[in-house]
């Protein structure tokens, strides 16, 4: 199934889509499946309604892991490296995953876990986090991961959103020279979990805990309870696999649904085109395993695939610029798979970190979560790939379980910003406000899918008529992706980011409704807007307008007291790079926030404000420029 040359991706593209059925029928024979399926696909995108590989039963574990251990059990599935790295980093092969899969696989058995159950897993980058994924499952338990950065309150909408019987957490996190104590923060959010009976708690970082008589077990304490036996549940292709709650345009993040089997299909066979990955090879996806990034390419898809996976706890700065690239020649890292923010940061640094680094293991490069500006990406071309490594440009989301649009490492001839050419399977076209479709090249408009595929979500949890609204109900007929984009002449495409109200902040996706919900639960704030600004590291930065809250001491500290609401309400990653006090906001005589407006000062592009006619007090436009100026 792996794409050797242009002509030949051509000819698989040629194919997918004049016998779709056919052609994914044909990859996923590459899958171990307990029972075959009657039907390859049924849709209906008003519903939606859809079904891949359907009446086939499989186990997406036996895929990423029986399957692999008669020729490569002793084959490294996954290479930890610890935050410290003066601490030894950890191999666990094929065989040992396999073990320590089935063995706490039993453990969520015993704590009352059975098939179809939601598992929230809050945890550190540590292998076991990677187990409790595999493990939940192995059993058919829905896992429903949440990144560690989240605050209690977002974990326990989360956790109630989907009735969550069991949490799996550790005592704490090591981020940099911060520790997180993860275990505290799932108490807090415990308190308005009725639906969460246990809760299995990993010793990582041994910080003193509170442990709930009847509820928290220690996992140490529970694999010695078990045997290290578990058959994989049988698994219908269409049973739920996972939740990942994704930010929007409104203000309650949604549980994104993917399914077991077409999501297997799609997340390995993408895995091994785009990054080319070969037998033997060493891969470093630098995502956390709290996005969709870390789901499909640090965990399923490689795994699917027999490959070894980095899995790094640490942060790329920590303990110094270097880390990334110690850990390339440590580990002799042939693919690397990171940010574009990640990119940038190191960038600042300049070259010394680079100084004496052997990065000549070096085969692959990725890029994934934002848009990459030409300068970063010829700088990873030229300082990371040294002008040898083809950079991969993945274009996808949450909702679309694997890579979309993007080159295919040494096939897709590449260009600087551009994601270039959708991946076989999918069908991209570009629409205008009213939905008509935009054909030829040298085009832009908005992002649409018109064609389904096996990784797509197959609705929102609880809420199916919110995954109709949000994603099928903009443009009749068509997966809205929320994203403008533009063709080229050659029809290579380019994002250019979202056009709805989501952020990207340092490649996570933040809603400016919930910051503004956010921002607006601290006392005596009355009311706010949050728009995104170009920000050099980070991509965008977030700029919320306030109006004049009622203060106590000087503004400054009011300032910091409305950060500390935000990191409550959601977490750290959602605080306003910049708030400016105001005395209103530029509304219509309907009083809708012209978002526009604010997205100009906050750019600093005051000159040109298009049309404020429609305003109800265009004198506030001034004043907040006037303001905007002063602020640094
Ligand atoms: C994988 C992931 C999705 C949003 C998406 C885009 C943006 C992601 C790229 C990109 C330009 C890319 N999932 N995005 N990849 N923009 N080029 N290669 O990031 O659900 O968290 O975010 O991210 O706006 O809609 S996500």
């Amino acid at each position: 199934m792996q794409i050797t040359s242009f002509k030949q991706y051509e000819e698989d593209y040629k194919k997918s889509i004049e016998n779709p059925e056919q052609f994914w029928g044909e990859v996923a024979q590459n899958f171990q499946w307990k029972k075959p399926w009657f039907k390859v696909l049924s849709w209906n995108f008003n519903e939606p309604d859809i079904k891949w590989f359907e009446g086939a039963k499989l186990n997406i574990t036996e895929n990423c892991l029986d399957r692999h251990l008669e020729k490569n059990g002793d084959k490294p599935a996954i290479i930890w490296e610890p935050n410290n790295p003066e601490e030894e980093s950890v191999t666990l092969t094929y065989k040992m995953l396999h073990e320590r899969v089935c063995r706490f696989a039993n453990v969520l058995k015993r704590n009352g876990a059975k098939k179809g159950d939601r598992i929230c897993i809050y945890m550190p980058m540590v292998p076991e986090l990677a187990i409790a994924v595999l493990a939940c499952a192995r059993i058919g338990a829905v896992h429903s991961v949440i990144f560690g950065g989240f605050s209690a309150k977002s974990i326990a909408d989360r956790i109630n959103d989907s009735q969550c019987k069991l949490v799996i957490t550790a005592d704490g996190a090591y981020r940099g020279n911060k520790q997180i104590p993860l275990k505290d923060v799932i108490d807090d959010a415990l308190i308005g979990c009725p639906t969460v009976e246990k809760c299995i708690v990993l010793t990582h970082v041994r910080t003193p805990v509170s442990m709930l008589k009847g509820r928290d077990v220690w996992w140490e304490d529970e694999v010695k309870h078990v045997n290290d036996i578990c058959e994989a549940e049988e698994m219908d292709a269409e049973d739920m696999l996972f939740i990942l709650y994704t930010s929007g345009s409104t203000g309650k993040p949604k549980g994104v649904v993917h399914t077991c089997g077409g999501y297997m299909v799609y997340a390995g066979y993408t895995f091994t085109n785009v990054f080319n990955y070969q037998p033997g090879e060493v891969y470093f996806c630098t995502a956390d395993i709290g996005w969709i990034t870390g789901h499909s390419y640090i965990v399923y898809g490689p795994l699917s695939q027999g490959a070894t996976s980095v899995l790094f706890e640490g942060i790329p700065t920590y303990p110094n610029a270097s880390r990334f690239w110690d850990i390339v020649e440590k580990h002799k890292v042939n693919t690397l798979y990171t940010a574009p923010t990640a990119i940038r940061s190191l960038m600042s640094f300049g070259e010394e970190p680079l100084q004496g680094k052997d990065l000549s293991s070096i085969r692959v490069l990725g890029s994934v979560g934002e848009p990459i500006n030409e300068e970063a990406w010829h700088w990873f071309d030229e300082k990371i790939g040294h002008g040898k490594a083809p950079i991969v440009d993945t274009w996808w989301q949450t909702e679309t379980g694997g890579i979309m649009i993007s080159p295919i490492a040494t096939v897709t001839p590449t260009k600087p910003s551009y994601a270039t050419l959708p991946l076989p399977g999918i069908q991209p076209i570009l629409v205008d406000e009213n939905g008509k479709e935009i054909e030829g090249n040298g085009v832009s408009g908005n992002l649409c899918i018109k064609f389904p595929w096996p990784g797509m979500l197959r609705t929102t949890y609880g809420d199916h008529e919110r995954c109709k609204q949000t994603y099928f109900s903009t443009y009749e007929n068509l997966y809205f992706t929320g994203d403008g984009c533009l063709r080229d002449e050659d029809g290579y495409y380019r994002i250019t980011g979202r056009v709805d109200d989501v952020l990207n902040v340092s490649g996570h996706r933040i809603g400016t409704a919930e910051v503004e919900n956010a921002i607006n639960m601290h006392a005596g704030v009355v009311e706010s807007a949050v728009v995104g600004y170009p920000h050099d590291v980070k991509g965008q930065g977030i700029y919320a307008f306030v109006i004049n809250p009622e203060m106590h001491g000087e503004a400054e500290l009011t300032k910091k007291d409305i950060l500390q609401t935000v990191t409550r309400v959601i977490g750290a990653i959602a605080k306003p790079d910049k708030i400016l006090f105001v005395s209103g906001l530029p509304k219509t005589r309907s009083g809708k926030i012209m978002r526009r407006i604010l997205r100009k000062i906050a750019e600093g592009d005051t000159a040109n404000l298009g049309d404020t006619s429609t305003l109800l007090d265009p004198g506030v436009v001034e004043e907040i420029i006037a303001a905007s100026k002063a602020l640094k």
